[in-house]
């Protein structure tokens, strides 16, 4: 790869910690030397679902080598709540046990072993409570987390019962695990007058600040929460990474000495919270050409036990429900279900992905049902792109003012050969009674911004010290997605200086406040703004120094390659740096960033709650095994829209992660409750994750030529979650392979997501019945 010195931005870059990370220098929280008496503390977890505590009995606990202390939720000195949103979430249980895997004590040893052999030892009294382990049951009870959402426009019911066709029925998609390499950790330590500073694994500092000030009593001002990077978040460090730092900082506050909390791989899946699994009711009306008329639609997510993001996962569903196509007359509910589980938190797509995979579905089935093409189908219900058309705004009323679909779509269309190969699989399934191969065109449309208004503004610091050399901070975090790469390439542009003159420092609390999670994207949009105009401000201070130095205008400063310059006239940036400090210039600035022009009516669940959309299409093809239920991809061409990519190289990974690991999902990752309401796919051993192996030999990943309508950091789009949703495409591959077992069948192909090799049998077998009827 090129590292392009002389163009910071709009380039290919590597990762700035690149090199630390395949040479195991990169500093993770665990890495961090220890100070000299450090304790470890771990987890006693819940062994019910649901029960009342009547008593704990901890005595062989404390009494366990090593152990130097055990917690309960009556020792917690402030508020025993982590909960982001409503305050239904305990750090420790207390009086009653919510889910098998709910931590209830905290206890500390001398070792990270010890501690997790004590932990095991606690006896509870308890009286069994009924589990309520599923979410269509809990529905039903009017067992929810947050009261209901409806969203409505048209006249659903009307258009269902006047459209020519009309297919109703249930489906379901499963949950997944973040899996984040690293898992969560936090390492507190207490310094003087209560004061206490975390370091901590998690993509929302300041969200960890408060949780550990009200826990211990004390002022955020007392609390430093610091992250140099994670070894992945995926949505599951957004609010969860709270509880370990919260326990971390109760252990430290009450013995006055740092503490460690390591999750190990088990209790790290049995205690946190996943993507939610959905369940469907739909009911859909359309026209001979494939055309959606109406739709009604209900969608029950798995909440668990408290509501943690439940309801933004679920308004983020509803809002994608769209995906890519105009939805004139609809009904949506949406029910956050409560069960005696883990609390399902944010993950990649955030609920996007369980929105739109049901339209894709039902497109998929229309198409079926009418023996057309899927993709012709697909893109006879896109939006339209003239925003003077009635067919363009979506049904929570955000017109798509920048649509692509056509020209994205058609381009993978026509470079990945769609209709060549459509033809040379249904030649090989006809001559290959057991290998079926099947291949999928899926279009993504995702809207970016954090659907909680509020949440959009970030902060940057830059300073800029006497050798010329720069120093950042921001209030996003680094997660491998590479944000810290892009924010300073945007400050190396603005300063007119190369890219190993700045350092990104780790994100601090102390030094950016009240940020928002590195979430929904919007990590670069939000703090490349911020730190832009924090670099713009000491641009233009040292512009006007350099035009008093020249004797020339201000407008002809140039900053470029560590030069300033006007007309003959030139000094190194370094130099200017100190003829400023001489002359007492602030060389230091802070920058904000608001994104203008959103806004939501959580009510009527209307409104323009995203700045832009970001689009992408993906064309997969598979062989499935009939005999066996195995499948494997053999191809993948994607194409994403990121705008004016800042950095090509990085925005490739993210499309290539996101893609393969939407098809884990959709494909090999099962969580499985046993009937005691315990997680028993709960290490790699039982809870499949894709492999490199599972990559296809032909990975093809383009960015699409374009350039953000909106007024984004340089004209660029997010990137970190929608190509998740292109992994439709492998989903839908394998249910175009299953239809290959009956070309004239023209129903609906069985297939439950994820398409685990039992699931694909289980179709297989149903086809091939179709087939002897
Ligand atoms: N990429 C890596 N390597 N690791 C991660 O944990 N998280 C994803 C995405 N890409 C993630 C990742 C998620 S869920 C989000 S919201 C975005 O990165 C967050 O970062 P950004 O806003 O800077 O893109
Ligand atoms: N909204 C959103 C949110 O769209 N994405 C998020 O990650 C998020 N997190 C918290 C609250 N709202
Ligand atoms: Mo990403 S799910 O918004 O952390």
């Amino acid at each position: 790869m090129n590292d392009n010195m002389n163009k910071p931005v709009l380039a290919q870059r590597v990762h700035e910690s690149a090199w630390a990370h395949v040479s195991g220098t990169a500093i993770y929280t665990d890495d961090i030397p220890e100070l000299h008496g450090t304790l470890h503390a771990a987890l006693g977890l819940s062994p019910y679902a649901h029960a009342r505590l009547r008593h704990i009995d901890l005595s062989k606990v404390k009494a366990s080598p090593g152990v130097i202390a055990v917690f309960t939720a009556d020792d917690i000195p402030g508020e025993n709540q982590c909960g982001p949103i409503i305050k239904d979430d305990p750090v420790l249980a207390d009086g009653v046990l919510q889910y098998a895997g709910q931590p209830v004590f905290i206890v500390v040893a001398e070792s990270h072993e010890l501690a997790r052999k004590a932990a095991r030892l606690a006896i509870f009294d308890v009286e069994v409570l009924p589990a309520n382990l599923n979410p269509r049951e809990a529905a039903a009870q009017g067992q929810l987390v947050i009261p209901p959402m409806h969203l409505q426009r048209g006249d659903a019911e009307t258009r269902l019962t006047s459209a020519p066709h009309r297919i109703q029925g249930q489906w379901q998609v499963g949950g997944q695990e973040q899996f984040y390499l690293e898992g969560q950790i936090a390492y507190a330590l207490p310094g003087e007058s209560g004061n206490m500073q975390v370091y901590c694994s998690t993509q929302h500092p300041s969200e960890m600040q408060h949780v550990v000030a009200h826990a211990l009593h004390i002022g955020s001002h007392q609390v430093q929460v610091v992250c140099r990077r994670m070894g992945g978040g995926f949505g599951g460090k957004e609010s969860q990474s709270a509880l370990w730092a919260a326990s971390a900082a109760i252990a430290a506050a009450r013995l006055k000495r740092p503490v460690k909390l390591r999750a190990d791989r088990d209790d790290d899946m049995l205690v946190t919270g996943k993507r939610h699994d959905f369940y469907y009711d739909y009911d859909a009306g359309f026209d001979e050409n494939g055309r959606l008329l109406g739709l009604s639609v209900q969608m029950i997510s798995r909440a668990g036990f408290s509501a943690d993001l439940s309801g933004p996962v679920a308004t983020r569903a509803v809002c994608h429900l769209d995906n890519a196509y105009y939805l004139s007359d609809v009904d949506i509910r949406a029910l956050c279900a409560r069960t005696n589980t883990q609390s399902n938190t944010a993950f990649r797509g955030f609920g996007g992905p369980q929105g739109a995979l049901l339209i894709e579905y039902l497109m998929d089935d229309i198409a079926r049902h009418l023996g057309k093409d899927p993709f012709d189908v697909r893109r006879h219900n896109f939006y339209d792109p003239d925003p003077s058309q009635e067919r363009c705004v979506t049904h929570y009323g955000q017109p798509v003012a920048d649509n692509i679909l056509k020209p994205l779509s058609e381009q993978l269309y026509q470079n990945a050969d769609y209709q060549t190969r459509k033809a040379a699989i249904q030649a090989f399934n006809r001559q290959s009674p057991v290998l079926k191969k099947g291949l999928a065109l899926t279009p993504v449309k995702f809207g970016i911004a954090f659907n909680v208004t509020h949440l959009n503004q970030a902060g940057g610091l830059v300073h800029i010290y006497l050798d010329g050399t720069v120093l950042v901070n921001h209030g996003g975090t680094e997660m491998g997605q590479g944000i810290h790469t892009k924010i300073l390439q945007v400050v190396a542009h603005e300063l007119g200086i190369s890219a190993d003159k700045v350092h990104i420092a780790a994100t601090d609390t102390g030094k950016i406040a009240n940020t928002s999670a590195t979430a929904a994207s919007t990590g670069t949009d939000l703090n490349g703004k911020a730190v832009q105009d924090a670099a713009i401000q000491l641009r233009n201070r040292l512009t006007a120094l350099a035009a008093q130095l020249s004797g020339s205008a201000e407008a002809d400063v140039v900053f470029s390659e560590n030069v300033v310059s006007t007309g003959n006239w030139m000094m190194p940036f370094s130099e200017l740096v100190q003829k400023a400090y001489l002359q007492r210039i602030q060389l230091w600035s802070d920058g904000f960033y608001a994104t203008p022009g959103i806004h939501w009516n959580s009510a009527k669940m209307q409104g323009s709650p995203f700045q832009y959309f970001a689009y992408g299409a993906a064309l997969s093809e598979v062989i499935v095994d009939t005999l066996t239920g195995e499948w494997k991809l053999l191809a993948a061409d994607l194409l994403y829209d990121a705008g004016q990519s800042l950095n090509p190289a990085i925005d490739q990974g993210q499309v290539e992660g996101g893609f393969i690991q939407g098809m884990g999902w959709l494909t090999m990752e099962e969580l499985v409750w046993n009937q005691d309401g315990k997680l028993s796919t709960h290490a790699p051993s039982t809870y499949k994750i894709p492999a490199v192996s599972d990559c296809p030999a032909r990975f093809n990943t383009h960015l699409f030529n374009n350039i953000n309508a909106a007024e984004t950091i340089h004209r660029s789009k997010a990137v970190g979650e929608p190509p998740l949703l292109l992994a439709f495409s492998v989903f839908f591959a394998i249910r175009d392979a299953i239809a290959g077992i009956n070309p004239g069948y023209r129903g609906n192909v069985p297939l439950s997501a994820p398409a685990t090799p039992e699931a694909i049998l289980n179709a297989v077998q149903t086809m091939q019945s179709t087939l002897t009827q």
